[in-house]
């Protein structure tokens, strides 16, 4: 069986290993987010790429759910002691290794798919990893700006700021006005993306951001319609359980561009690919048509409730436990996410 799963960072990574449990002998390919990716001293950092490699490969911080585990930050260190920025990334010691190396190849001209089976080469992550594409397209945040800047009428002025920074350094605290994704309209699928799309028997979205992690993926001209024209169901999760975001800050994302923080608004948001649908008024603005892109979604038995309001949009959904608890919690998970994408 061939899955594929458009995945952000961590809670993507997370519920791969539940993917590769339930589906042992399923050839899985994942499809990266890179508009995280970020320039930091002069090296080239890929979070949500590195996040699925070192979880599904072994080596991710149980504790941080990104970065390696046992890691050391004393280059991070120096580089605060010679007062050098930007001093609140965390850089790890063990990382910068996976840095170098991609720097370097990029420099060598290779492209960020091959970097990035090179690296899998070490970690053996079971799947394989494609970057959503190899050319720049990087998440700018629009926010107020934080040093307090006002125009002559005395409105705050706007400033576009990486996603890292408005994600670590802010905390996500300083409110988004929108989301950019530099370079997008110029990126194009990274080689073998689509076919992975459209070859799939199931494709998946994983409870990641579906602001800056799915929804980043899918702005790559040609993804979207790819997702709508597959003949594989495609089913998601949601990233939303009781009105909360499970980690990270999902609910600062969706605020940002005008949705509620609910597992039916994230459901309606991805719409309907059926035409049974009421479309997906107020969605991922499609190309083509005004179909959506899911054909099931789950939601957590806490929000049981809003089962019937998502199937009225056109989508099946049910109501299971999407608590990623343990790798058994999340093996159970992924199963109930497979037999939702095989019923008829
Ligand atoms: N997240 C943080 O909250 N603080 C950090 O200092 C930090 C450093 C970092 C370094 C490498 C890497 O691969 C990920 C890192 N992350 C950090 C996580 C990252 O910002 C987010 O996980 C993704 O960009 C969003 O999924």
């Amino acid at each position: 069986m061939r899955i594929t799963a458009l995945a952000g960072g961590i809670g993507g990574a997370r519920f791969l290993r539940g993917v590769l449990a339930a589906a042992p002998d399923a050839e899985v390919t994942v499809i990266g987010n890179t508009g995280d990716d970020i320039w930091v001293h002069g090296l080239r950092v890929c979070p949500d790429l590195d996040t699925v490699m070192y979880t599904l490969g072994g080596g991710i911080s149980a504790e941080r759910g990104w970065g390696r585990e046992g890691e050391t930050f004393t280059v991070k260190d120096e580089l605060a002691a010679y007062g050098v920025e930007p001093t609140w990334f965390g850089l790890g010691d063990k990382d910068i290794a996976t840095h170098l190396i991609r720097t370097q190849s990029m420099q060598a001209g290779f492209s960020l798919t091959e970097i990035t089976a090179a690296l899998c080469e070490r970690w053996q992550p079971g799947v394989r990893l494609l970057p959503m594409s190899d050319d720049r397209a990087e998440t700018n945040v629009i926010v107020d700006d934080p040093s307090g800047a006002t125009d002559d009428s005395g409105r705050a002025l706007r400033i576009a700021i990486h996603f890292q920074e408005w994600w670590i350094k802010y905390r996500a605290l300083v409110p988004a006005h929108g989301f950019v994704l530099v370079g997008v309209e110029q990126a194009r699928p990274a080689p073998g993306v689509i076919q992975a799309i459209e070859q799939a028997d199931v494709v998946l979205l994983p409870p990641s951001n579906p602001v800056v992690s799915i929804g980043t993926i899918l702005q790559v001209p040609g993804i979207a319609d790819a997702l709508r024209s597959t003949s594989a169901p495609v089913v998601g999760l949601s990233p939303i359980v009781g009105g909360a975001p499970v980690r990270g800050m999902a609910d600062a994302c969706l605020t940002a561009i005008g949705l509620d923080t609910t597992a039916l608004a994230v459901a309606a948001h991805y719409g309907a690919r059926s035409a049974r649908g009421s479309g997906n008024s107020g969605g991922i603005h499609h190309g083509a048509s005004d179909h959506g892109l899911i054909d099931g979604w789950l939601v957590d038995t806490t929000d049981a409730g809003s089962v019937p309001a998502i199937e009225a949009l056109g989508i099946r959904c049910r109501a299971v436990p999407l608590m990623m608890t343990d790798l058994e919690a999340t093996r159970v998970m992924a199963v109930d996410a497979l037999s939702l994408a095989n019923r008829p």
